[in-house]
């Protein structure tokens, strides 16, 4: 049986828009744990075989700035028992009407001077070669602005199938000039979204990280994928430590 924690509201306005803003998910003594969690695996070295670290440019001073580790769930108890059956999870089963399965265990950094994303799909990135659906659970560790790049949701479009290409980031055309609705968090809230749910955000143009936490579930009856995605993903999108100089590793989507 799946403990339910989402109300039949909740999921209602999840299945008309194709997100669900869940103001005060964690308690801000929770939060403050999971922020010192990130702190742990931030600070830790790179190392090969340990989780997965990318940088990018700082837009302030062109310094190489922290944008995302992933693949941490083998290397951090805490973190892993609270994205294998802890209350996301819950609360993504209570999504799909079936147990969710873990996919990809993701934190965004957004430095200061960090890059926004530009508009896409989430499957746009191949996501399904492993399930024909998939729902993120996005954790606000830090609150999220206008200044510091909030995710931004269209809502309603999540039903259309692929809107855009793969791999390339949707434009104003694929999604007929809608506009996107700003979802600011405080610490601790959660945002469900499907994998189809065309989503963006904009730079961070503050002094502080803006770091939230992504963890994609897909429904148990499409299986279990997490070890061949990253072994997939290894292969053409590695973390920096184990890049090879010669190749380019440009982002997509
Ligand atoms: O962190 C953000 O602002 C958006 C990230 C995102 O959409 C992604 O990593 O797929
Ligand atoms: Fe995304």
């Amino acid at each position: 049986m799946i403990n339910t924690t989402l109300s039949s509201e909740q999921i209602s306005a999840f299945n008309r828009d194709g997100f669900l803003h869940v103001p005060a998910f964690f308690t801000q003594r929770q939060i403050t744990e999971i922020s010192t969690w990130t702190d742990e695996l931030s600070l830790a070295p790179e190392m090969i075989g340990k989780d997965w670290k990318y940088f990018e440019e700082s837009a302030l001073d062109r310094t190489r700035i922290l944008c995302r580790i992933e693949n941490f769930a083998p290397v951090h108890q805490h973190f892993d028992a609270l994205m294998r059956g802890g209350p996301m999870q819950t609360a993504v089963s209570d999504l799909f009407g079936e147990e969710a399965v873990l996919f990809k265990d993701k934190i965004n950094f957004k430095m200061p001077g960090g890059n926004g994303f530009s508009a896409h799909q989430d499957v746009q990135a191949g996501w399904d070669a492993y399930a024909p659906l998939h729902i993120t659970a996005m954790i606000s560790i830090d609150a999220t602005t206008a200044e510091n790049g909030s995710l931004e949701m269209l809502p309603g479009q999540h039903d259309k199938g692929l809107i855009g290409k793969k791999w390339e980031p949707l434009t104003e055309v694929d999604t007929k000039h809608a506009p996107y609705v700003p979802v600011h968090c405080n610490s601790g809230d959660a945002v469900f979204f499907d994998s189809y749910a065309p989503h963006k955000s904009g730079p961070n143009s503050t002094d502080s990280a803006r770091r939230v936490l992504y963890v994609t579930y897909n429904a148990n009856s499409s299986g279990d994928h997490r070890v061949r995605y990253y072994e997939d993903k290894h292969k053409s999108y590695p973390p920096d430590i184990e890049r090879d100089q010669a190749k380019d590793y440009s982002y997509k989507v």
